[in-house]
């Protein structure tokens, strides 16, 4: 007997890699229902070869199912992710709204899969923000070698991190510029983003810093080890899907670039893709529909005794979010569930 799965947020981005990525790994699912608010309902979403069509979230109940896969966002969340795990199914959350809640567990299964065990106090498993996600793969088997001190992150966020709003505005913009009649003012960027950057992603917090930096702070800390200092510039670029990260990392012993490649190439959810040449480096546009988290440009930092330097890229909507969202699922079948 396999899972019955719901996919609560089924017609958004991350919503729709949660149902092509189940059905991609060939999740053991005897049931997987699509679910979306009412002003999408009845909207058809693909799961592999079948065309789903979207039940209502605020009626349905989920008395029954194993798993619910939530891409809703913190306001909607707060309602239905208490209803769904009070019915006996588990909730896979990837809005922030858990994510720094000491009873809920935050995931990322290459990195901290023990965590798992904690999920029973809320029936709840947290889903990180996804420029940690990737940083996390990264940061991990580094720090088991040679300890991490401290980490100094600037990112390049795509723009699909803020929904198909985020999307839609850099293809009008992009194309207005070669049509100054058709001008389409910033709405839901503060600046223009087409053929710019954007050092500003969600809410500025009082010291200055804004609430993504202050995330990947925080969710470093919960995730991999909460002695790890971490300070993050976070900057949105005119990309559609890709996260890219420039990372140095100071670590009390040394390491080696040469040993800091030969654990990365071996470590899980990562490809090392490194060669000193023209061209021998992941950018966004090469990591979309892929799994791995692709790091390049692993480099001495030769101004501080043990520092390292590397280029991080991975698909924010994979193992940013829907990807990390379902490795948790298989994880908590494999260990915990145990059926199919
Ligand atoms: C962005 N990282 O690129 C954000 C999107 O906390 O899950 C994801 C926000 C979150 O805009």
């Amino acid at each position: 007997m396999g899972y019955r799965i719901v996919v609560a947020g089924a017609t958004g981005n991350v919503g729709r890699e949660m149902l092509n990525i189940l059905a991609e790994r060939q999740f053991p699912a005897d049931e997987v229902v699509a679910l979306a608010s009412r002003k999408s309902l009845g909207t058809q979403v693909s799961f592999g070869d079948e065309t789903l069509k979207t039940k209502d979230l605020d009626t349905f109940d989920f008395t029954g199912f194993d798993i619910a896969l939530f891409a809703i966002g913190s306001d909607a969340t707060k309602i239905y992710a208490p209803k769904a795990a009070k019915a006996g199914c588990v909730v896979i959350d990837n809005s922030s709204l858990y994510r720094y809640d000491p009873d809920v567990p935050l995931i990322v299964p290459e990195v901290n899969p023990d965590a798992i065990e904690g999920y029973s106090k809320k029936n709840i498993i947290a889903n990180p923000n996804c420029s940690t996600a990737q940083m996390v793969v990264a940061l991990k088997p580094l720090h088991d070698r040679a300890k991490i001190k401290r980490v100094v992150v600037s990112t390049y966020q795509s723009v699909s991190g803020a929904g198909k709003e985020g999307i839609d505005e850099l293809w009008d913009q992009t194309k207005s510029i070669y049509n100054p009649t058709d001008n389409k003012p910033a709405k839901k960027f503060t600046k223009q983003i087409a053929f710019n950057v954007i050092p500003h992603i969600d809410v500025f917090m009082e010291d200055g810093s804004t609430k993504e930096e202050w995330k990947m702070v925080a969710e470093t800390k919960k995730i991999v080890d909460p002695k790890i200092k971490v300070t993050a510039t976070c900057v949105r670029v005119p990309v559609f899907v890709g996260h890219s990260e420039a990372i140095n990392i100071e670590t009390e012993e040394h390491l080696d670039e040469d040993e800091a490649r030969d654990i990365l190439r071996v470590s899980p959810g990562i490809m090392v893709v490194d060669k000193r040449e023209d061209g021998g480096y992941v950018t966004p546009i090469e990591c979309v529909g892929d799994f791995a988290t692709f790091i390049s440009r692993i480099r001495q930092d030769s101004t501080i005794d043990n520092g390292l330097n590397l280029w991080c890229v991975s698909d924010n909507l994979r193992k940013g979010a829907a990807l990390n969202a379902v490795q948790i699922a298989e994880l908590l079948g494999n260990r915990i569930l145990k059926k199919g």
